[in-house]
C-alpha cells in the first residue's frame, strides 16, 4: 500500500495514545521529584504590601525576591505605537488578574505544597479593577501598568477613503457585534518538569508545548543562561490550539527552581488553573458599518475593533497579535473595494491573551458574515448569492486583496456553492416553511473564510515581532539498517503532524511510513524550528522534510549506481531499492555500504553522507490560502431560546491533502470548537474581576451530544507556492461556525423580527433578543 502523499493512513501516535503507553509531562516519574503549587491573587488589581512565608520552610516557599537573577516575560515589538509590559513570573509590587503567581511552594506532593500554599499570607491594598475595555479607556481610567500613559498596549489602521461611498452607497448596514472571552480548554492542560543535568550541565524541561525550540530561547533569555545550557523536551501533548506557544511564567518558575534546589519539580496545571488564570482569548468588539450597492456588491466596510487583552503581552506574539490579525483579515475572502479599520488591544485586569486556534479569525469571520447576512436582508436578496456576488472567484485569481494578502489559488463562490449543493439549500424553503406549519423554526445560514497559513517572516515582522519565526528546518537520515530517521523540531500535539511528514517522506524515499522513524520536538535532537502554530507544519515542517528527502534520495541513487555500476541518471529509486532495470540493491544494501563496508565503495565516491539537513524558507510573504464554506441548518426553540444544529456541512480546499484521515479529523476537532464559541462557551468575569466560571460545570464545552454530524467535501487547488501545492489547515474549521449558526439562528428569528450579534448565543441571550425585538 502507497503510504506517500495523498494515503488514508491511520496516524503512527495513534497506538500509544489509544493503549496508553504515551508519555505526558505528568506521567513522567524521577526519583526526589518534588511538585509545585501557587499561591495565586485573589483580587483582580492590587498593590502587594507584604508576604509572609510560614516559617520553618525558607527552602520550600518563594517569592520573586528569591528568584534572584530570574527576569520577566518582556515580549518586545517594533510598531511604534506599542507600549511592553514586564510579567514578572511571580508578582512583584503589584497583582493584575486573579490568579497571577504571587509565591511558589515546593514539596514532595502535589498535596503537601498547596498546604503550603494555604499557609502563605499575601497582604494586598486593593486598586480600581477593569473588567471592561470601556473602562480601561475612560478618561483617568488607574492605569495597570505605571509607566504607560493609557490602557492601550497597541492602536493599529487601515486607511481608505470611504468619502465617496459613504455619498453614493444604495445600502449602509450599520451593526455591533461581540465574541466572548473564552479558554482552550485541551484535554491535557499545561505542565512543565524541571531538572538539572550534572553530565551535561543542562537544564532540561519537559514542557507540554507546541514550541519547544522557542521555549529553549525564551527560557535561556529569562534565566540569564546560554541556549546549550537548555535542553527543551516536548513529551506527549494532549492538545495545544496556541494556549502551548507561548513562554507561560510557570515554565520559568519550575526551571529555576529545579536549578537551584537541584532536583526534579514539577508543575501540573489543573483545571481551575487552566480556566481561571492560564488561558483566555477571543473577546472582541465590533462596530462596524458596510456599504453596498443596491445588488448587494460590497462597496466598503468601515470598523473599529476592540480586542480585550489582559493584563499582559504573552512572549514571543505579544498582546498585539490578536487585533493586528483582526484589523488585517476582516475583508475575509472578498472581493472589496474600500477598507477603514482602526483596532485597539485593550489591557484590563484578566489574564493575557495566548493564541487560540483561528486567531482572531473566529471573530472577523462572525462580523464579516453576519454584515453580508444584514446586506442580504437590506437588498431583500438570498444571503448565499449577495455571498456569491462578493466571494473573490477564479477568475481573479490569483487576487492581492485590500489588506495587501496575496490568495494563491481556489474559487471561493465555487466553494459557496458546492456547500450549498450539499446542504440542499434550493429546497430549504420548503423545508422551513412546512415545519412553520408545525410551528417549528427553522433557519439556514452560510460562512466563508479564507485561512492564511505558513506566513512568511514578513508578516511576523510587520506585525512588530522582536522574534521574527518563519524557517523551518529538518534532518533526514537512511539508517545503518535501510530504514529512515526524519527529525523536525517542530511538535505534533494531536494534529498528525508525526505520520503526515514521514508520508512527505514517504513519497521521495519510496519506503512505508512503518520504516519512518520520526523524532520532533526534543531540541537535544532536532534541528531548530520555531514550532507548530499558524497552521505552517504541514507546509514548512512538510517543505524541509521534502527538501531533505529529495537530496537524500539523490545521494541514495549515487550509491546505488555504483554498486550497480551504472550513471545515477540510469538509477530509479522505488519500493525500497535503487533499480537500473531489473537490477535493483535494496536500501538496507545501500546503508550496509555506506556504514559497513565502505571499501565496497570506489575512493571517489561522494562523502557528503547519509545525513541530510535542509531549511525551509516560505516562497511567498503571506503565506497560502486555503478557504472553505460552512453551512448549517439549525432548528430555534423559541419558548426555551435552545438551538438544535439539524445539518452541519463543510466544503473546504486546502490545496494537495496530505492526509484525507487526518484531515477530516482537523475539521471535526476545529468544527466542534468553532461550535462552542458559537453556541457555548463564555467566560465570565464579576464587576470585580472575580473569574465566575471556574469549572467544567460553569464553562460550558460541547460535548458528543450537542454535536452535528458533520459532512464533509472537498477540492483540491494546490497551491504554486508551497512544496507539494500544500496549504495548511489545522485552524480552519474553527473560524467559520459562529457565522453559519448565527446566520441560521437569525434567519430563523426572522418572523420575530430579533436579531443575535453576540456570541455564544446562549438560550438566553436568544430569548432575551425576542422580548427585545417585541418590545421595540
Ligand atoms: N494536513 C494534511 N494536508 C494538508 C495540510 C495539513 O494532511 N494539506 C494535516 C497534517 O497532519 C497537519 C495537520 O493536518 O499536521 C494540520 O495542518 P497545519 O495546518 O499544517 O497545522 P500544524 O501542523 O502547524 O498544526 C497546528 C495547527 C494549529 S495552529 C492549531 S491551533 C491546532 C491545529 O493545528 N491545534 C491542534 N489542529 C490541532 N489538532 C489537534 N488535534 N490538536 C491541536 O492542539
Ligand atoms: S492558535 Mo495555532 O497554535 O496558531
Amino acid at each position: 500500500m502507497k503510504t506517500g502523499i495523498g494515503a488514508k493512513v491511520p496516524r503512527k501516535e495513534d497506538a500509544r495514545h489509544l493503549n496508553g503507553t504515551a508519555q505526558f509531562v505528568g506521567d513522567i516519574k524521577m526519583s526526589h521529584l518534588w511538585e509545585a503549587a501557587y499561591v495565586r491573587s485573589p483580587l483582580a488589581h492590587a498593590k502587594i504590601k507584604s508576604i509572609t512565608k510560614p516559617e520553618g520552610f525558607e527552602d520550600r516557599v518563594f517569592s520573586m525576591a528569591d528568584m534572584v537573577g530570574l527576569g520577566p516575560i518582556a515580549a518586545q515589538s517594533t510598531l511604534p505605537t506599542y507600549n511592553q509590559s514586564n510579567h514578572w513570573p511571580l508578582a512583584k509590587d503589584k497583582v493584575r488578574f486573579v490568579g497571577e503567581c504571587i509565591v511558589m511552594c515546593v514539596a514532595p506532593t502535589r498535596a503537601e505544597a498547596e498546604d503550603l500554599a494555604e499557609a502563605v499570607i499575601v497582604d494586598l491594598e486593593p486598586l480600581p479593577v477593569h473588567v471592561t475595555v470601556d473602562t480601561a479607556l475612560a478618561p483617568n481610567a488607574e492605569k495597570l501598568h505605571d509607566e504607560w500613559e493609557n490602557n492601550l498596549f497597541l492602536t493599529t489602521q487601515f486607511d481608505t477613503d470611504l468619502t465617496e461611498i459613504r455619498k453614493t452607497a444604495a445600502v449602509v448596514v450599520e451593526r455591533e457585534y461581540s465574541t466572548a472571552r473564552q479558554c482552550m480548554a485541551p484535554m491535557e492542560g499545561k505542565g512543565a518538569l524541571a531538572y538539572w543535568d550534572g553530565k551535561a550541565d543542562q537544564l532540561v524541561i519537559y514542557t507540554s508545548t507546541q514550541v519547544p525550540h522557542l521555549i529553549r530561547t525564551g527560557l535561556a533569555e529569562c534565566m540569564g543562561l546560554d541556549q546549550g545550557e537548555v535542553r527543551v523536551i516536548a513529551p506527549d501533548v494532549g492538545g495545544g490550539f496556541g494556549y502551548k506557544c507561548v513562554l507561560q511564567p510557570e515554565e520559568l518558575t519550575v526551571g529555576w527552581a529545579a536549578k537551584h534546589l537541584g532536583r526534579p519539580i514539577r508543575w501540573t496545571e489543573d483545571r481551575r488553573e487552566h480556566l481561571t488564570a492560564g488561558a483566555n482569548t477571543r473577546e472582541h468588539k465590533y462596530k462596524m458599518t458596510a456599504y453596498a450597492d443596491d445588488t448587494g456588491r460590497l462597496l466598503g466596510v468601515d470598523a473599529d475593533i476592540w480586542v480585550d487583552v489582559g493584563a499582559y503581552s504573552v512572549w514571543p506574539f505579544t498582546a498585539c497579535l490578536e487585533a493586528a490579525q483582526a484589523g488585517g483579515n476582516l475583508p475575509g475572502p472578498y472581493d472589496l473595494g474600500a477598507y477603514a479599520c482602526r483596532t485597539y488591544s485593550v489591557a484590563t485586569n484578566k489574564p493575557g491573551f495566548t493564541p487560540y486556534r483561528g486567531v482572531a479569525r473566529p471573530g472577523v469571520c462572525f462580523a464579516m458574515e453576519l454584515t453580508i447576512d444584514a446586506i442580504a436582508r437590506a437588498v431583500g436578496r438570498d444571503p448565499l448569492d449577495v455571498r456569491r456576488l462578493n466571494l473573490v472567484p477564479g477568475s481573479k485569481m490569483p487576487y492581492t486583496n485590500i489588506t495587501g494578502k496575496f490568495y494563491d489559488t481556489g474559487d471561493y463562490p465555487e466553494a459557496a456553492r458546492q456547500a450549498a449543493e450539499m446542504i440542499d439549500a434550493k429546497s430549504f424553503a420548503k423545508r422551513k416553511a412546512e415545519a412553520a406549519s408545525t410551528g417549528r423554526h427553522l433557519g439556514i445560514g452560510f460562512s466563508s473564510f479564507t485561512e492564511q497559513s505558513a506566513h512568511g517572516t514578513k508578516v511576523f515582522a510587520s506585525w512588530g515581532l522582536a522574534l521574527v519565526p518563519g524557517y523551518e528546518q529538518a534532518m533526514v537520515k537512511l539508517a545503518p539498517t535501510g530504514s529512515v530517521e526524519v527529525k523536525s523540531g517542530n511538535q505534533t500535539t494531536g494534529q498528525g503532524l508525526e505520520t503526515t511528514i514521514a508520508q512527505v517522506a514517504s513519497d521521495w524515499l519510496s519506503l512505508d511510513i512503518s520504516s519512518i522513524k520520526v523524532t520532533m520536538g526534543d531540541t537535544g535532537m532536532t534541528p531548530y524550528s520555531t514550532g507548530a502554530y499558524a497552521s505552517r507544519g504541514m507546509v514548512m515542517a512538510g517543505g524541509a522534510v521534502s527538501k531533505a528527502s529529495e537530496e537524500l534520495a539523490r545521494r541514495i541513487r549515487v550509491l546505488g549506481a555504483h554498486l550497480l555500476q551504472c550513471k545515477a541518471e540510469e538509477t530509479e529509486l522505488k519500493d525500497g531499492a535503487v533499480f537500473r532495470g531489473a537490477a535493483s540493491v535494496s536500501l538496507k544494501q545501500i546503508a550496509q555500504a555506506w556504514y559497513l563496508r565502505p571499501d565496497l565503495l570506489p575512493d571517489n565516491i561522494e562523502t557528503t553522507g547519509m545525513e541530510v539537513t535542509e531549511g525551509y524558507k516560505p516562497t511567498i510573504d503571506t503565506g497560502v490560502f486555503t478557504y472553505a464554506t460552512h453551512a448549517a441548518v439549525v432548528e430555534v426553540d423559541i419558548e426555551t431560546g435552545k438551538v438544535d444544529i439539524l445539518d452541519y456541512v463543510i466544503f473546504e480546499d486546502c490545496g494537495t491533502r496530505v492526509n484525507p484521515l487526518i484531515l477530516d479529523g482537523q475539521s471535526y476537532g476545529g468544527a466542534a470548537q468553532g461550535i462552542g464559541t458559537a453556541l457555548f462557551e463564555e467566560v465570565i468575569y464579576d464587576s470585580a474581576g472575580q473569574p465566575l466560571t471556574s469549572t467544567l460545570a460553569d464553562y460550558i464545552l460541547p460535548g458528543p451530544a450537542e454535536l452535528p454530524s458533520f459532512r464533509l467535501g472537498h477540492s483540491e487547488s494546490p497551491s504554486p507556492y508551497s512544496r507539494h501545492g500544500i496549504k495548511g489547515v489545522g485552524e480552519g474549521a474553527a473560524i467559520a461556525p459562529s457565522g453559519a449558526l448565527v446566520n441560521a439562528i437569525n434567519d430563523a428569528l426572522t418572523p420575530f423580527g430579533a436579531e443575535i450579534n453576540s456570541i455564544p448565543a446562549t438560550p438566553h441571550r436568544i430569548l432575551q433578543a425576542i422580548f427585545d425585538a417585541r418590545d421595540a
